[in-house]
């Protein structure tokens, strides 16, 4: 009478990957997606052979790294700081009428300076310090059950490469600039770092369905949320913050906006397309917060 027939939700469940129990049980080797060490046609990396190899070095040592290790230190090269200093100081100038308030009162405990990329281990450190947060180094993009099990544990994995020379205010697909100055200044935020982890501990035990629903609402939130401040439109989200261009574009005429229900079923996720047409514009992190917390209630109440 318990045969997996009778029960589907059972049988569904079988075929998952055991619901890790701390961030040990996550592996960050073998799940990577995207472009990784292949890059997409479209990518401005995809014809330079040297840049392919630097990924792939910086790439290889993530794949190595252990828990409760240091992160290794990444020597970077005169060229990679370069695309750093460039990054910084563009979008330092957008800042101040761009990003939300959280994100612009966390900025000065980085210290950020165009003369050094910083390591994300002494990053993960301040994490650590403020909010109790840890980064892991990662290949490339992880694949979405081991990321956003990850965030359940307040882990944050990272890539360490950093993108193409070719257009430092655009990148498809995550670097260090993205993670540094998108996420960093974010999760040291106590409300938001609750946002990130409610969708994570959320992704514990989920079908791959509800993965996948998860994966949007961490898209259209962490990555690309934005936030009513005094009337006006500002970003809190990793993927608008790291990208001059996408600054840009939030604030200009194009973009709609629409409030979150993440009971509803969401717009597809687009990498590769330049800007996002659509942003879901929160009135605070802690209504937000309450609304994913509904949501998540829905999975781990089905059986
Ligand atoms: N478009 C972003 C940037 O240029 O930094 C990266 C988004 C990664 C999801
Ligand atoms: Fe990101």
């Amino acid at each position: 009478r318990n045969s997996p027939k009778e029960h589907p939700r059972v049988s569904s469940a079988a075929v998952l990957p055991p619901v890790p129990r701390s961030i040990h049980d996550i592996p960050n080797g073998d799940h990577i997606l995207g472009f990784g060490a292949n890059l997409a046609e479209d990518h401005p990396g995809y014809h330079d052979e040297e840049y392919k190899r630097r990924r792939s070095c910086i790439a290889d040592l993530a794949k190595k790294h252990k828990i409760g290790e240091p992160i290794p230190e990444i020597n970077y090269t005169t060229e990679e700081a370069h695309v750093w200093a460039e990054v910084l100081t563009k979008l330092s100038e957008l800042y101040p009428s761009h990003a939300c308030k959280e994100y612009l009162e966390s900025f000065p405990l980085f210290n950020f300076s165009p003369n050094k990329i910083p390591q994300l281990e002494e990053l993960s450190q301040i994490l650590q310090h403020y909010t109790g947060w840890k980064i892991r180094p990662v290949a490339g993009l992880l694949h979405p059950r081991q990321f956003l099990n990850g965030l359940a544990f307040k882990t944050f994995h990272s890539t360490q490469y950093i993108r193409h020379t070719s257009n430092p205010m655009y990148t498809p697909e995550p670097d260090i600039c993205h993670e540094i100055l998108g996420h960093m200044p974010m999760l040291v935020h106590p409300e938001f770092a609750d946002l990130a982890q409610v969708i994570g501990l959320a992704s514990l035990g989920a079908s791959d369905k509800e993965i996948w629903h998860l994966t949007k609402l961490y898209w259209y939130t962490v990555e690309f949320g934005t936030i009513e401040e005094n009337k006006e439109v500002k970003a809190f989200g990793a993927g608008i913050l790291s990208s001059f261009g996408e600054l840009q574009h939030m604030k200009s005429s194009k973009p709609t906006f629409q409030k979150l229900d993440p009971f509803a079923q969401l717009p597809k996720m687009s990498y590769k397309d330049g800007f996002q047409n659509m942003y879901f514009l929160c009135q605070s992190f802690s209504d937000t917060t309450e609304k994913l917390r509904s949501y998540a209630r829905t999975i781990h109440s089905g059986n």
